[in-house]
C-alpha cells in the first residue's frame, strides 16, 4: 500500500482544503516563494489549480510526498535552537510542518530513552537510508578522542558520522552546530567542531544564530520538503533568502544611524529616545540574520528593539570577537550587498509579513 502522503494526513486530522490550500500560502511566503515562477498544475483539484504560484508549489508537493523522515542529534549546546523553534508563537505554522515532518529521534523531546531510543535511531536510519534529513544541533568535541559528549556509550563523532552517512541532506541549526559557536570559544577546551567540519560529503545549510530565528529554520525545513533539496545558500551556508541582509539593512534605528544620532550609554538621552546603538558596540552593521525583519517571539521584538545591541550572533566567531558593549568612534561605511542577496532578503521578509499576517486573520475566523 502507498504511503500516506502529507496532504492525506493533513485531511484525516480534520484540516480542510480550504485551510490547506491557505496554510501553503503560508509556508510558500516563509520560504520566500513569491519570486518563484508558477508551475503547471496539471492533475490536480481545480481549487489547487486556481491557486497562486508559490502556493501551488507547495501544495502540489504536500499533496504528493509523504512526510520527511528527521533524525535530530543534539550535542555541545545549551538546546536553544529546540526551545525557539518549540515555543515559536506560529503554532499554526508549527503544526503543520509537525505533521509534515516525522521526528524520527531528538534526545530532548523523544519520549523513549535509553536503549529503546537508540534501537530505534537504528532501525529509522535502515529503513530511510538515504532519504531522511539530518538536523544537528550544537557543536562537536574532537579533543581526547572526544569523550567529551557520549550518548550510549559512543563519541558525538563516531554517531555525527553514522547519521550524515545516510542523510539526504543536513540541516545545522544554531552556531554552534554552524560555526562551533560558544563551546568552540577560546580556549575551546573540547576541541568543538562545526558539523560541516566533520561532514564533508553531504550539503549542509546553516541556519546561524544563537540560537536559530525558528522562521528561518522552517522555512528551510519546508523548502527541503517542497523541493527535495536544500535552498540556495550564501558562501558561509546560510540559506541567502534569511541571510542575505544584515541586520543593520533593516534595523528600526536605521534612521538615527544614517542622521548621525548614537546612544553613548545604555542610560543617556540617546538610548531613551531609541537612538542607533553602534557606539555601544552594535555589530548590526556587518551581522547577516533576518532578524530586523522577521523579529522574534511571532514578531514582536528583537534585541536592537529592546535596546541591547546585536552581538553578531549568526556569524562565525561570535563570542571571540567580543567587545559586545565597546563603544565605536566612527561608523563603518553602508554595507554593499548583492543585488540579488537584497531581492531575496526583501522578499522573505514580505513573505512571512503577508504569512503571518494571514495566519492573524486565520486566528481572528477560527
Ligand atoms: Fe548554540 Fe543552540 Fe546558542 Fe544555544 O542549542 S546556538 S548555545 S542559544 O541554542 O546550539
Ligand atoms: Fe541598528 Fe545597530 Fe545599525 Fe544602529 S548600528 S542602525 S542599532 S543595526
Ligand atoms: Fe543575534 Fe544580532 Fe539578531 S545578536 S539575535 S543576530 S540582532
Amino acid at each position: 500500500m502507498a504511503e500516506e502522503t502529507i496532504y492525506q494526513r493533513l485531511r484525516r486530522q480534520g484540516m480542510s482544503r480550504r485551510q490547506f490550500l491557505k496554510t501553503c500560502g503560508v509556508l510558500a511566503g516563509v520560504m520566500g516563494l513569491q519570486y518563484a515562477a508558477p508551475v503547471v498544475a496539471s492533475g490536480l483539484p481545480e481549487r489547487l489549480a486556481r491557486t497562486p504560484g508559490p502556493a501551488r508549489i507547495v501544495a502540489r508537493a504536500l499533496a504528493s510526498k509523504p512526510r520527511v523522515p528527521v533524525l535530530w542529534m543534539n550535542f555541545q549546546d545549551c538546546t536553544g535552537c529546540t526551545e525557539a523553534l518549540t515555543r515559536s508563537l506560529s503554532p499554526a505554522l508549527t503544526d503543520l510542518v509537525t505533521n509534515a515532518i516525522t521526528v524520527e529521534y531528538h534526545e530532548t523531546l523523544s519520549a523513549a530513552a535509553g536503549v529503546q531510543a537508540e534501537e530505534n535511531k537504528q532501525a529509522m536510519m535502515k529503513q530511510y537510508a538515504g532519504q531522511y534529513l539530518l538536523v544537528v544541533e550544537g557543536s562537536i568535541p574532537t579533543a581526547a578522542d572526544g569523550v567529551y559528549c557520549t550518548i550510549g556509550g559512543r563519541t558525538a563523532v563516531d554517531l555525527l558520522q553514522e547519521a550524515a552517512a545516510g542523510a539526504a541532506a543536513v540541516i545545522a541549526t544554531g552556531n554552534c552546530a554552524a560555526f562551533g559557536g560558544i563551546p568552540m570559544a577560546s580556549p575551546n577546551p573540547t576541541g568543538a567542531k562545526a558539523a560541516y567540519e566533520l561532514i564533508t560529503d553531504k550539503p549542509v545549510a546553516h541556519i546561524a544564530g544563537c540560537p536559530a530565528i525558528p522562521e528561518a529554520f522552517t522555512g528551510t525545513l519546508v523548502h527541503f520538503i517542497t523541493f527535495g533539496a536544500l535552498p540556495e545558500l550564501d558562501s558561509l551556508h546560510r540559506p541567502l533568502t534569511f541571510y542575505g541582509q544584515t541586520v543593520h539593512d533593516r534595523c528600526l534605528r536605521r534612521p538615527f544611524y544614517d542622521a548621525g544620532r548614537f546612544a553613548e550609554s545604555f542610560d543617556d538621552e540617546g538610548a531613551r529616545k531609541g537612538w542607533c546603538l553602534y557606539k555601544l558596540g552594535c555589530k548590526g552593521p556587518t551581522t547577516y540574520n533576518a532578524c530586523a525583519g522577521l523579529k522574534w517571539g511571532g514578531g514582536l521584538s528583537f534585541p536592537i528593539q529592546s535596546g541591547h545591541p546585536c552581538l553578531g550572533c549568526s556569524e562565525p566567531n561570535f563570542w571571540d570577537r567580543g567587545g559586545f558593549y565597546q563603544g565605536q568612534s566612527a561608523p563603518v561605511g553602508r554595507p554593499t550587498i548583492t543585488a540579488a542577496g537584497a531581492a531575496l532578503g526583501a522578499g522573505a521578509v514580505l513573505g512571512v509579513a503577508v504569512a503571518l499576517a494571514d495566519l492573524a486573520q486565520r486566528k481572528a475566523i477560527g
